[in-house]
């Protein structure tokens, strides 16, 4: 049964998956090209040089490594700002409600992001507090689809991944979950999702009786 819920951050709990977005879209307007909203998907969950590199890839850029590094140190300095001022009310909807519920029934929680800007962000929204476990970009480096960040998630709490549900937002973080041998929930689009064992608009519609459902 279950023991332990594994959240993903920006786009699952916190609204930040859009200040990546106009942070990448102003670099690669910087260097002379865009992308579409359809290509941004496939950054979802993805680590900052990894995403860099997909960019670039679509620009049709071929840009020395000392450069990208600068580059993604670009991007970060925008997407800090953006998320500053940051606040508890800036949370997405049914967040706060499911993280109560999930506590006083003695279900563990961790985070499970790629962020290196996961604790900045808890910190500014106040959820800190909720979390047994803090897996973000900085301690695991595999990005997503690799399991890596979930596995290790549920390593720190003590429980089986045969025993944890992802909450993710990203097709690559469903497909990490998947590969951890964990169940997942999809945050979002329905097709985009689809290999999620469930998929919702937003986390109002999960509460402890529909997780529990799925095992
Ligand atoms: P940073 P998540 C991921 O966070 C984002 O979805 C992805 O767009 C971003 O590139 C990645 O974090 C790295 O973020 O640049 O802040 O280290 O969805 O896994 O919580
Ligand atoms: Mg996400």
């Amino acid at each position: 049964g279950l023991e332990a819920c594994l959240f993903d951050l920006d786009g699952v709990l916190v609204d930040t998956a859009k200040y990546h977005f106009l942070a990448w879209k102003k670099l690669a307007n910087s260097l002379g090209f865009d992308f579409s909203e359809q290509q941004n998907e496939q950054l979802k969950g993805i680590s900052r040089v990894e995403s860099l590199r997909k960019i670039l890839s679509w620009g049709g850029l071929d840009i020395p490594q000392q450069r990208q590094n600068e580059l993604a140190s670009l991007k970060n300095s925008w997407y800090v700002d953006m998320i500053a001022n940051m606040r508890h009310e800036d949370l997405l909807p049914g967040a706060v409600e499911l993280l109560n519920e999930l506590r006083s029934n003695h279900v563990k929680i961790a985070l499970g992001s790629a962020s290196k800007n996961a604790k900045l962000i808890l910190d500014n929204t106040r959820l800190t507090p909720y979390f047994d476990a803090l897996v973000d970009g900085n301690i695991v480096s595999q990005s997503k689809p690799d399991p890596a960040v979930f596995l290790k998630g549920a390593e720190l709490l003590q429980v089986l991944p045969s025993a944890c549900v992802v909450f993710e937002d990203a097709v690559a973080g469903v497909e990490a979950a998947l590969r951890g041998n964990m169940k997942t929930i999809g945050i979002g689009d329905q097709r985009e999702l689809a290999k999620a064992h469930l998929v919702v608009d937003d986390l109002t519609h999960i509460d402890l009786k529909t997780i529990q459902n799925l095992f």
